[in-house]
């Protein structure tokens, strides 16, 4: 059977019979401690009940017990040291405490466990009758709270009966802090009472105060104490079980993994009861998983999973699996810049960049900045994050349109630097433009940028049509073509002849000193500074060596040089008044019109 503690009882009468037998009865208030465990502090066992003969000496048994919980206030352990020591101090009261003599009624207390005592004596010739003996326990570590401070017994003076028919009765007292199924969780104190109303008790055995220190299997460890009077013997026995070891795991500790995770983490356990000890509560609990799987609550925050094991006695143990979880994605946007125009197109480099946010365990990586450069429409460019648990999310920009390239673009309608006559019909310019990728914004229009017609009393000059055209990127490019306007000028007329379409120029023929005649026809009368410079220019040019010759047919008598209009043959005349001096030479005579146009002819000299 297991013992259970007892409450404290009054003072029972029994006869000592031998000076140095030591009674035994634990006078603890052990009520108290089995309702509130905690409350245990550096408590004091004491015994000593019993009935003693007058002439007779008798002990106080005193012990501290250390205690393992630590109600406010109180040091943990032991509160009587030999730095600290307490003093133990053992009073008499009552109706008979002039019956009790006490010498040394002090003794300091150094340790805790180890029972110690007090001795008094009983007075010869002491009347009978009830005295009350106290242990007051003082001093100690500072903050002690003593728990059954002051502890008392009663001890009853009675002058031994003639006759005893009935043993002694012998009751077992245990002290310690009890767990579950009759299990001690703490060290315990086992002290006996022995008590004999009837005679003294003569011998006893095995009843001196026991303190277990140390676990035990499920056969516990057992103590018998036997007490003999005149009435005959008893003897009880007490078995204690003791526990005060929690199980142990393996692996021994808790796993906590710090690193971010998409995944759930796992640990395999068992577990078992240090032996000797009660062993498990549960056999189920040797072997065992924690698993944390569920994403964590936030950054500081993991997730965790934890069973506790506990012993038959009670102790128990946590295991405690911790991890951070991070099941969801990172979140990842790109932007591209510079915007795209109204269009929808971009005519230079567009750059994508990334955004990329996580919420639990943060991002670990962004794609850096993406360039596009090349022509094209239709254009993407994908980006990914990473968050540190290693799931990913990625983000895509596309419909980018770039077009660098300028639409191509003409002046049409005529060739650029053509010459047109005052008699022909002038050209209509128009835009011919295409592009190719982003296409046109626009359809082009000529426009005259230049007309320099306008300050010109014959209607001759420049003409300039500009095109220009842009795409929808907004690129620009632009043509400009220029025509002339020049008089009509059908070439020179006779006696002169034109330089002709040969490798050489026809060369007119006559002897130096001639006036020669120059005729031509504008067609009208364009007035007479049609010239300029007036007289042309004359270049001397060398000889070929075989010429292609016509003669001059006709030569003037006039002997001035200089331009005149004949209105009825619609023709210029140039009195061209040659040297002498050109014998033997080649001239070209340069004759250039306030048009623009320049117009040439070939003379060979002779004697
Ligand atoms: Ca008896
Ligand atoms: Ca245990
Ligand atoms: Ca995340
Ligand atoms: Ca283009």
């Amino acid at each position: 059977m297991k013992l259970k503690p007892r409450l404290p009882r009054g003072g029972k009468r029994f006869y000592l019979l031998c000076s140095l037998v030591i009674t035994a009865l634990l006078v603890i208030p052990v009520a108290a401690v089995l309702a509130d465990i905690a409350s245990i502090t550096n408590q004091i066992a004491t015994s000593g009940d019993g009935t003693v003969a007058p002439g007779t000496p008798g002990q106080a048994q005193i012990v501290v017990l250390p205690t393992n919980s630590t109600p406010s206030g109180d040091p943990n352990g032991c509160d009587s040291t030999g730095s600290s020591p307490a003093t133990a101090t053992l009073t008499a009261s009552g109706t008979n405490a002039s019956a009790i003599s006490i010498p040394n009624p002090s003794v300091s207390v150094t340790g805790c466990g180890t029972p110690f005592a007090i001795p008094y004596t009983v007075k010869s010739g002491a009347a009978d009758g009830p005295a009350t003996l106290t242990v007051t326990l003082t001093g100690g570590r500072t903050g002690s709270q003593w728990t059954n401070n002051p502890s008392t017994f009663s001890i009853t003076v009675k002058t031994p009966a003639p006759q005893d028919s009935t043993p002694p009765t012998v009751t077992p007292n245990v002290v310690g802090t009890l767990g579950e199924d009759g299990w001690y969780t703490s060290d315990v104190a086992v002290s006996w009472n022995t008590t004999d109303d009837e005679s003294p008790i003569t011998s006893s055995s095995g009843c001196d105060m026991s303190v277990v220190t140390t676990d035990t299997d499920d056969s516990g460890k057992t103590f018998t104490c036997s007490a003999t009077s005149a009435g005959g013997t008893t003897t009880k026995s007490v078995t204690i079980y003791r526990d005060a070891a929690a199980p142990t795991t393996d692996p021994a500790d808790d796993v906590n993994d710090t690193t971010w995770r998409n995944t759930p983490l796992e640990q395999d356990f068992t577990a078992s009861d240090p032996t000797p000890g009660s062993g498990l509560a549960n056999s189920a609990d040797a072997n065992f998983t924690l698993q944390a799987a569920s994403e964590s609550e936030d950054a500081q925050t993991p997730s965790t999973d934890s069973k506790t094991i506990s012993d038959v006695a009670g102790n128990s143990v946590t295991r405690t699996l911790s991890a951070f979880i991070d099941l969801t994605n990172p979140t990842i946007s790109g932007a591209a810049a510079p915007a795209a125009n109204s269009y929808g197109w971009n005519n230079g480099d567009v750059s994508v960049t990334y955004t990329c946010d996580d919420a639990l365990s943060g991002v670990a990586s962004c794609s850096s900045p993406t360039t596009l450069s090349s022509d094209g429409a239709n254009q993407s460019a994908q980006g990914t994050a990473t968050d540190n648990a290693g799931n990913t999310d990625s983000a895509t920009v596309s419909d980018i349109n770039i077009d660098k390239t300028k639409p191509t673009v003409s002046v049409n309608g005529f060739t650029d630097g053509k010459q047109f006559t005052l008699a022909d019909t002038l050209p209509t310019a128009t835009c011919d433009a295409s592009d190719s990728l982003s296409g046109l914004a626009s359809t082009p229009s000529p426009v005259k940028t230049a007309d320099t017609r306008t300050s010109s009393t014959n209607n001759t000059g420049k003409v300039t049509y500009k095109c220009e055209a842009t795409d929808k990127a907004g690129n620009t490019a632009s043509d400009t073509k220029s025509f002339y306007v020049v008089y009509k000028f059908d070439g020179f007329r006779q006696p002169v002849d034109n330089p002709g379409t040969g490798a050489t120029p026809v060369y007119n023929q006559t002897k130096a000193g001639q006036a020669i005649p120059i005729k031509f026809s504008l067609f009208g009368n364009k007035g007479l500074s049609i010239v300029d410079p007036n007289p042309p220019k004359l270049t001397q040019v060398t000889c070929p060596k075989q010429m292609s010759l016509d003669a001059i047919e006709e030569t003037s008598a006039s002997s001035n040089s200089g331009l005149t209009y004949d209105a009825t043959a619609d023709q210029y005349n140039y009195v061209w008044k040659t040297a002498s001096t050109y014998a033997g030479k080649c001239y070209m005579i340069d004759i250039k019109l306030n048009d623009g146009t320049s117009h040439q002819a070939y003379f060979n000299f002779t004697k």
